[in-house]
């Protein structure tokens, strides 16, 4: 019974996790948001990043951005960071992967530049 009752609950948790991001974060700097989404919960490594931008509430399609993740130096570690160049996917979101070397809290900035306007920096925090 209590088997079953577990598969049952896997099985619900499953189609709800197909639906839905693994991942999803949002930050903001004044009046620019952007919403941070992953297919696959943050890992050591690789990890793809899909990211809506918006100012004043109206998505940013025609910008160019990067997103820099980086950790300081502590004891017994060097400094990392991984910076990319994002692909724009069109209706203001963007595509990148970051190579995360390891678990930990990273700082991402997020680099917004517009075609038109002022550029614009989020900053925000990856936990995993
Ligand atoms: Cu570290």
């Amino acid at each position: 019974m209590k088997t079953l009752t577990k598969i049952f609950l896997a099985m619900i948790l499953g189609v709800s996790l197909a639906h839905a991001a693994a991942y999803s974060k949002d930050a903001k700097f004044r009046t620019t948001q952007v919403h941070i989404t992953a297919d696959k919960p943050l890992t050591t490594g690789s990890n793809t990043f899909v990211i809506t931008i918006k100012k004043n509430g109206t998505v940013i399609h025609d910008a160019k951005v990067a997103l820099k993740a980086f950790m300081p130096a502590m004891p017994g570690m060097p400094a990392m960071s991984s910076k990319v160049n994002a692909t724009n996917l069109g209706n203001g979101t963007y595509k990148a992967t970051l190579n995360l070397a390891m678990s930990g809290t990273w700082q991402l900035h997020i680099f917004i530049t517009p075609t038109k306007g002022k550029r614009s920096r989020v900053k925000t925090t990856l936990n995993f």
